[in-house]
């Protein structure tokens, strides 16, 4: 059999059938080679109705099929690159397949593959069939034994999922270890892992007093570098318990680290497999962000174990299922530890940033798409992010403790099976006696609905009549829009800012503080009396729906609330409005952006308040380019927008620069202090830092250039570098050859260094990023190198549209190279082509060009050609 990549059909989820068989024990073995390892499947196969046994199975050379201990004859069963097939089988029998598979050869990263010097697995979505024939499907759930036997010097860790059942030594200087997983599970957690490793062990007594072994393994001389996730996992189970009630259930928990991943990580079950840039993190080498992007990795692979594993999806259209709902728990699992005001913040950004520009795609689905060519092309912010705002939703409606009693419902009536996104509601509902009818649509619509506000006061009656409005427009596939449950929180307050309240038999109020108003119909509206003066209004307060809000008011609304909104991400919010405000004014009119007095004064008053310096620094960090390009449905003015976003930043760095040196000076940190005080400093110490930089460069290139070069803590280095580059300050080149001279044997810190020269927005961007793909460090075959350089590059959307396409062509090189050599990762590439038709008519052409292109490349990836259609599509 050879390995021909066949061009995949779209599936639909209204085509789901139940398997005509299913698989109740497999018992693996493997016998691990570079190039050729022999993988015997033992399998007890069972009948639930008429038909013949289809295996999935990709990439596989066939030695041998036996049924019940008889080898079929060749005749017996028919053979095609994607499945295996055998029309007569009795009802219950024991299957025997045999398979080669090469690891060493496989650099799309997908079934068994070599990372480094270890042998890893990813199997999710669909990657099992390239280990195995299987029934590849995640509602066939069995009892895996899995042996793995491998030389013992190179490989002394041989690791699967579950618990230990025996090790030892075998001829030739190999050994063994059999692996039993007690929990039936599907094929995509499955995992095998044999290297040699650095090993941090650890314990932890759940609170049903059953002690646990977790084990981490990093590359070796690493181990310095793994404390810190250690410790994240003991505080997610322990989360986990006292948060939701949920304890875990094997003798081990195991987190392998390795450098060749595709995505975050995976949470096979009781066998973590990770992408290094979320395990390894010291002072020295990572980010505050780093630090809290390993805490909420670490925590979501862990809460995967009861929304994943134990309960599990009955097939991939319901992935937002567990998705959605672990990531909502990873984000209440940080918003818990952390401060929740800047997560949710975070939350937000990638919202408005990422997930509503694929809202506007040609790719846009509901959070449970209905139709999929490519299943690695659904882990998407759409399936993850929005999935996790509709759970929020949820969450809102029904409050904490509804909603914990809809989470033990859901446990209890489906632990141990694979099931759908609509069991998962029909449990809030009924543990709650509501009707969640409606709140449906929020996984069957696609889009961003639009709510358009208007308020209407009569001074004389002293009545204020609310309006709001609501329209989903047209998607991809999806014309007609149903109004949807739009749970709006908001706070009335005096045009002095204090909070008023207010009675209406339609707002209730919520646990969160602020008044919620549910408005289901296209049109609601709402009365309140007794008002004295018209009230500054904050609305959908916390992001409280994944909706795009029009509302029409002057910057005193704004600033106001800036001042003295309660709630932390309300004056956030309120200063995001106030800067869209000025940058899009500048950009429709054309004209020269000018910073109000009112801004600027309003903005000197944050910096001297007593707030959280966390949140002062994303108060003063303005929408980004591609945030404001999400304005914008054609035409995109491109220049115009780059314009604006520079102009504003000079102008709050030259109006507040006394300020920025004050506040500046008074800021300090302990390196080691990873305290969330201590970040909320390096936070606004970087902040301070830029806007001193970009008003006098004179005066602070030295102090940025030198902390670019030396920082004591990558937060400040990495801050201080991207300034300089940014900047582009004087010598800024030098920082750079210092940086990397220090760096150049730590991969992880050389992204950093990558991504800095790729993020600059600057037209001589595409040539820097061009003589970077041959730097030493820079590989096409490690996606985080790739990650770093290129999915940078595509981000910064000043450069990549270049007027001359230079931009586009950079990219559509390195996703040709991509297409044969990794899919997957050339598949996140193409994400800014797709939308081609917002630009003007040069770049349409051009961005139009590439993908007819790629069309027409032999062996396009089933990953690519699914994009490349659906955005050429009328
Ligand atoms: N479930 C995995 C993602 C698998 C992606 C496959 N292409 C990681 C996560 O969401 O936890
Ligand atoms: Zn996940």
């Amino acid at each position: 059999m050879t390995a021909v990549t066949t061009q995949k059909t779209a599936k639909y989820r209204s085509d789901y059938r139940t398997p005509v068989f299913t698989i109740d024990s497999i018992h693996l073995d493997f016998h691990l080679h570079d190039t050729a390892t022999r993988v015997v499947a033992v399998m007890q196969v069972r009948r639930l109705s008429a038909g013949a046994l289809e295996l999935d199975g990709e990439h596989l050379q066939l030695k041998r099929v036996a049924i019940d201990g008889q080898p079929l004859a060749s005749t017996d069963y028919e053979v095609s690159a994607t499945q295996l097939r055998i029309a007569q089988v009795p009802d219950n029998f024991e299957l025997t397949i045999e398979t080669e598979v090469n690891p060493s050869e496989n650099s799309a990263l997908e079934g068994l593959y070599k990372s480094g010097g270890a042998y890893c697995t990813q199997c999710e979505a669909e990657g099992f069939r390239r280990i195995t024939y299987y029934l590849d499907r995640p509602d066939v759930l069995a009892v895996f034994t899995t042996t793995v036997r491998a030389d013992a010097d190179a490989y002394p860790y041989l690791l699967s999922n579950g618990n230990l059942q025996s090790k030892g030594k075998t001829e030739n200087g190999e050994h063994y270890a059999t692996w039993h997983d007690p929990h039936p599970k599907p094929a995509y957690l499955f995992a095998l892992v044999a290297g040699d490793f650095d090993r941090l062990t650890d314990h932890y007594v759940t609170m049903e007093g059953r002690e646990v072994l977790l084990e981490l393994f990093v590359d070796k001389g690493n181990l310095h570098r793994a404390d810190y996730a250690m410790q994240s996992l003991k505080k997610a189970m322990k989360w986990d318990e006292e948060r939701f009630g949920l304890a875990y259930d094997l003798e081990r928990y195991m987190i392998v680290a390795v450098d060749f991943f595709n995505m975050g990580a995976m949470e096979n079950k009781g066998l973590n497999i990770f992408n290094s840039k979320y395990v390894l993190a010291d002072n020295a080498t990572a980010t505050d962000w780093d630090f809290i992007h390993v805490e909420s990795v670490i925590g979501h692979e862990y809460f995967h174990n009861w929304t994943g594993n134990r309960i599990t999806c009955r097939d991939w259209f319901q992935l937002s299922l567990k998705e959605g709902l672990t990531v909502f728990r990873d984000q209440e699992f940080s918003s818990d530890l952390g401060s929740r005001a800047v997560h949710r913040i975070d939350a937000i950004r990638v919202m408005r940033s990422h997930q509503f520009n694929e809202d506007a795609s040609p790719m846009a689905h509901p959070i449970r798409p209905d139709k999929v060519v490519e299943m690695n092309n659904f882990y998407t912010v759409t399936v993850y992010n929005k999935g996790a705002e509709v759970i929020r939703m949820l969450h809102t409606l029904l409050g904490e403790g509804g909603f914990q009693e809809g989470m033990q419902l859901y446990r209890q009536r489906h632990d141990g099976q694979a099931v759908t996104c609509e069991d998962f509601v029909a449990a809030m509902e009924a543990a709650n006696a509501t009707d969640l009818t409606q709140f449906r649509r929020w996984y069957s619509q696609a889009g961003t609905p639009l709510v358009s506000i208007r308020e209407d006061y009569d001074s004389e009656q002293h009545v204020l009549k609310l309006t709001v409005e609501q329209q989903t427009p047209a998607t991809a596939g999806q014309k007609d829009k149903q109004p949807v449950v739009i749970p709006l929180l908001l706070s009335l307050y005096s045009p002095q800012g204090e909070r008023l309240t207010v009675e209406h038999e339609q707002l209730q109020r919520h646990e969160s503080g602020s008044e919620l108003w549910v408005c289901t119909e296209a049109s609601a509206t709402l009365e309140l009396t007794n008002i004295e003066q018209k009230p500054v209004i904050a609305w959908l307060e916390n992001f409280s729906a994944p909706v795009k809000l029009e509302r029409d008011v002057d910057l005193e609304v704004y600033t106001t609330l800036l001042a003295h909104a309660e709630q932390e991400v309300t004056r956030w919010e309120a200063a995001q409005q106030m800067y869209l405000h000025v940058l899009l004014g500048a950009v429709r009119e054309q004209t020269q952006l000018v910073l109000p007095t009112q801004l600027a004064d309003s903005l000197r008053k944050v910096l001297h308040a007593p707030l959280d310096d966390a949140l002062k620094a994303l108060i003063f960090t303005p929408p980004s380019a591609e945030e404001l390009i999400e304005y914008f449905s054609e035409n995109v003015p491109l220049a115009a927008i780059a314009t604006a976003v520079e102009d504003l930043r000079g102008q709050i760095a030259l109006a507040l620069s006394a300020d920025f040196a004050e506040i500046y000076s008074g800021l300090s940190a302990d390196e080691h202090d990873l305290s969330a005080a201590a970040m909320a400093a390096r936070a606004m110490q970087n902040r301070c830092l830029y806007y001193l930089a970009k008003a006098k460069p004179e005066d602070y290139a030295a102090k940025v250039l030198t902390q670019a070069a030396q920082g004591q803590s990558m937060t400040l280095q990495q801050a201080a570098l991207e300034f300089a580059v940014h900047l582009q300050l004087p010598d800024y080149q030098r920082a750079l050859a210092e940086f990397a001279s220090q760096w150049q044997a730590t991969p992880l810190v050389m992204d950093k260094w990558f991504a800095a020269q790729a993020s600059a927005p600057h037209a001589e961007t595409v040539e820097r990023v061009t003589e970077l793909l041959d730097h030493p460090k820079f590989t096409l075959r490690n996606p985080n190198r790739v990650y770093a350089l290129v999915a940078t590059f595509c981000r910064n959307s000043i450069s990549f549209h270049r007027a001359d396409g230079q931009g586009y062509q950079f990219v559509l090189g390195i996703i040709k190279q991509l297409n044969t050599l990794n899919p997957q990762v050339a598949s996140r590439l193409i994400t800014p082509f797709l939308q081609w038709r917002r630009f003007d008519s040069k770049r349409q052409q051009m961005l139009k060009d590439c993908l007819i292109e790629l069309q027409g490349i032999d062996n396009l990836a089933s990953d690519l050609a699914e994009k490349v259609e659906s955005a050429l599509a009328q």
